[in-house]
């Protein structure tokens, strides 16, 4: 079954083989007519209205791929079933966060978007992953434990092996770059494990699945709590203080940064200065993720300015660069029937990428097809 390596690819005696090879020789490309741009996978969960954070750590990178990638773009509606949710509401909040995506800039004609549940596809190589992967290796999700905390035994199973879910999403397409925030670096580690693993078991250690790149972009790749600048900002935060959501209207936003949470000091004139002031910081690297500096910039045009200066420019900002994609999709919401028809078409497309990739797993795991 294998030729002496280990998981990882590394040889136990002398050799090594290239896991950055890519395609992989294997693959049985090409799978579309446009494989020869790099495919981009990336998901999100329709677990509420997206936030700032989702914008600026995920979906603004995922418009400017658009450009030279192949890019697929997924609801994770699967995912959003791992915590409790209301079964009344999830078909609207999937259909509100496509119409959010393609307000946002994602072009469904030039990228697939779809939800997750309408390719099986994904379930399928998930289970095999949920067998690939070590218990030990689940063990060490920093996600898992900041959503179960203490409370663990309480929590869904699929919580738990959500990794497994987010491999397969990646890999069902061969996908080798993915544009994610922060929080989400250590569930790609975990994807290349599993990956490298499935090879070394079931493919004497050839490339069929590709190691994956995370593209973790710009200045706010985690953009923090408006109430507590050392917790991430989330959708499903209960308090609603604590983001701006892509919805929120000129007045809601000024009022939010007007109440978020800062120290008594002016701003800085340098990135030295912001050491132990995690809101200053993040109050920092949204202007300049939406202005594409860095913080160094900003600092040398804002610093020494006090935050009530400070947040009524950054409430402008944010109005001026968020009004237009609430304006947009509230537009498209009107038209219900064009997002589900925008959601099939795509399902039928990643189907089709996705179908030959997950077959040729299954025999490679050995199942019978008769
Ligand atoms: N605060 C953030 N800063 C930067 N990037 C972020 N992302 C999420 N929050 C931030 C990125 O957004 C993408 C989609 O995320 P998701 O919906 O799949 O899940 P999540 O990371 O759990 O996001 P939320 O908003 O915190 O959702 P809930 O509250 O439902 O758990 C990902 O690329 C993520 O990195």
């Amino acid at each position: 079954m294998n030729d002496g390596r280990d998981f990882r690819g590394r040889a136990r005696s002398g050799g090594r083989v290239d896991r950055h090879r890519f395609p992989p020789e294997n693959a049985a490309l090409p799978f579309s007519e446009r494989t020869a741009m790099q495919r981009v996978f990336s998901g999100i969960q329709p677990t509420g209205i997206p936030t700032l954070g989702n914008y600026l750590g995920a979906v603004r990178n995922w418009v400017k791929l658009q450009e030279d990638h192949d890019c697929i773009y997924c609801v994770v509606d699967l995912h959003a079933i791992t915590m409790t949710h209301d079964p009344k509401t999830l078909a609207q909040a999937t259909r509100e966060m496509a119409a959010a995506l393609i307000a946002a800039g994602i072009d469904p004609t030039r990228s697939t978007l779809f939800h997750q549940s309408a390719v099986s596809a994904h379930l399928r190589l998930a289970w095999i992953f949920e067998c690939v992967v070590r218990l030990g290796w689940l063990n060490r999700m920093t996600q898992f434990k900041d959503k179960a905390g203490k409370d663990r035994e309480n929590f869904s199973a699929g919580l738990y092996t959500y990794p497994a879910l987010m491999a397969a999403d990646i890999l069902a397409y061969h996908a080798t770059r993915v544009p994610v925030g922060d929080d989400q670096r250590q569930h790609l580690e975990l994807a290349n494990d599993i990956a490298q693993k499935f090879n070394f078991d079931f493919c004497a250690g050839e490339t069929f699945f590709p190691l994956i790149e995370p593209l973790i972009l710009g200045p706010a790749a985690r953009v923090m709590s408006l109430r507590d600048g050392t917790k991430k900002m989330s959708k499903s935060d209960p308090s609603d203080q604590s983001r701006i959501n892509l919805t929120d209207d000129a007045d809601t936003i000024a009022l939010k940064i007007r109440r978020a949470k800062t120290d008594p000091e002016p701003l800085p004139s340098d990135t030295a200065g912001l050491e132990g002031r995690p809101e200053a910081r993040n109050l920092i690297g949204i202007y300049a993720a939406l202005t594409d500096t860095d913080h160094a910039s900003v600092l040398r045009e804002h610093g020494g300015r006090g935050f009530g200066d400070y947040k009524k420019i950054l409430a402008d900002l944010l109005v001026a660069k968020l009004e237009p994609i609430a304006e947009e999709m509230r537009r498209l919401l009107g038209d219900a029937a064009t997002i589900d028809a925008i959601l099939r078409d795509g399902a039928g497309r990643a189907e089709a990428i996705a179908e030959p990739i997950v077959r040729e797993a299954e025999k490679r795991v050995g199942f019978l097809r008769v």
